[in-house]
């Protein structure tokens, strides 16, 4: 079977066989495709008898949400794969365990987290995470920290980026998310009564030259090894665990690249409460929650990072009163562009998010969409003014409420 094919159901229980030793040799093996992401095929095969289950997780020589019209390289798995080994390394335990990689059927055998949720749809159930800003600063902090160059050999760095190039995917991210929404392309998709926003968006010239700005900083500013792809359906989740997976979109770019993943995403989820709270109190306390987690996660993703460069800075000049401070006035920036940025490619951009798509009435979705992309354009336009994260809370507040 070394030979590269999509698997069947029934192969993927003879690859969790041969390459794995997690079952016991006796009791038969089930296995069910589960994937619902844009690009995967994903199979859970578990064992009945023992209660013993893991993931195999195959990459498609295409992108699944398009088709096989949209060819897209298998080295995303060996990417994946590695990234995985790297951020258990730095983060032990916030992601799967990875039980066996192979590059050629293009696949990763890993530890089954279905006692976990999806984090979007755990949200949109209405799901409170009283560890998640915890466990997602920690993960921020420390993958980013210790795979830049404050952190880890600068020359052995060199080596990694080399490694993590990822140029099919990297392609993906900068036509999908800092071209595409800016300008009438094809694959953009919106709903119709966005017709104008979207001609509005267009024409803007001034976010234009952020998300030049932005842009530039996602294709030449090699920081630290990212995840690339950190919306909430890449968290699995519960109130007492968080596990980050599919990292197959990893490689060097800039730090606030993730963490604005994690905070649009959370404010997508804000700009949709209309519909998902059951009333106005309900809403209120879903908003503040999420706001709190936003003001949360950078709050303690900053004093995690300084402490971390206190502590580990391998860099001796970068111990030089002020820079410090420079560094991390410069990440609070990206990052607030970054939320922006990835809040408006879910609401006029191919690929959506569910919070908002999943909201039946097209008046109230059409609210959410345009608080999505009021708050998105207006943090990708103040982006370099900032200082402070309540500056993106207030752009957050201030919309909701009008
Ligand atoms: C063609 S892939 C579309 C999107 O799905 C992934 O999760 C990334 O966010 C990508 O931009
Ligand atoms: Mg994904």
């Amino acid at each position: 079977m070394s030979t590269y094919h999509p698997l069947t159901e029934s192969e993927a229980i003879q690859v969790a066989r041969s390459l794995t030793n997690i079952f016991e040799s006796e009791g038969e093996l089930v296995s069910r495709e589960i994937g619902d992401g844009n690009l995967n095929l994903v199979f859970h095969v578990s064992q009945p008898s023992t209660g013993l289950s893991l993931i195999v997780k195959q990459a498609l020589p295409y992108a699944k949400v398009v088709g096989e019209s949209w060819p897209l390289t298998l080295d995303r798995a060996r990417i994946e794969s590695e990234a995985l080994i790297i951020e258990e390394r730095f983060a032990p335990g916030l992601v799967p365990k990875v039980y066996h990689t192979d590059n050629e059927l293009a696949l990763t055998i890993m530890e089954d987290l279905s006692n976990h949720v999806i984090m979007r749809q755990g949200l949109i159930e209405g799901g409170f995470y009283p560890k998640f800003a915890e466990d997602i600063s920690d993960f921020l902090a420390r993958t980013l920290f210790f795979t830049s160059d404050l952190g880890m050999n600068q020359q052995e760095k060199k080596l990694l980026v080399r490694s993590f190039a990822n140029p099919e995917l990297c392609k993906i991210t900068e036509d999908l998310i800092f071209d595409h929404p800016y300008v009438d392309a094809d694959t953009n998709s919106f709903d119709a009564h966005l017709r104008e926003d979207a001609n509005k968006l267009w024409a803007d010239s001034e976010l234009h030259l952020e998300v030049a700005i932005l842009r530039e900083k996602f294709l030449t500013h090699a920081q630290a090894l990212l995840h690339g792809d950190l919306h909430t359906g890449s968290i699995f989740i519960t109130p007492e665990s968080t596990k980050i997976i599919d990292p197959e979109f990893a490689y060097f770019g800039p730090m606030g690249f993730d963490i604005g993943a994690v905070l649009a995403n959370l404010l997508l989820h804000y700009a949709s409460q209309e519909h998902w709270s059951p009333n106005a109190t309900a809403r209120d306390e879903r908003r503040k929650y999420l706001i709190q987690s936003v003001r949360e996660i950078w709050v303690l993703f900053e004093s995690k990072f300084r402490a971390l460069w206190d502590e580990h800075g391998i860099d001796r000049i970068a111990k030089t009163a002020g820079y410090q401070d420079y560094y991390l006035r410069n990440l609070l920036q990206d990052t607030i562009g970054f939320t922006g940025a990835k809040m408006v490619r879910r609401i006029v951009g191919l690929a959506h998010v569910a919070d908002i798509d999943r909201i039946p009435e097209p008046a109230v979705r059409a609210k959410a969409q345009r608080l999505s992309l009021e708050i998105g354009t207006k943090l990708i336009k103040r982006n370099r003014q900032s200082t402070s994260i309540e500056q993106l809370i207030d752009i957050a507040d201030s919309a909701s409420k009008v």
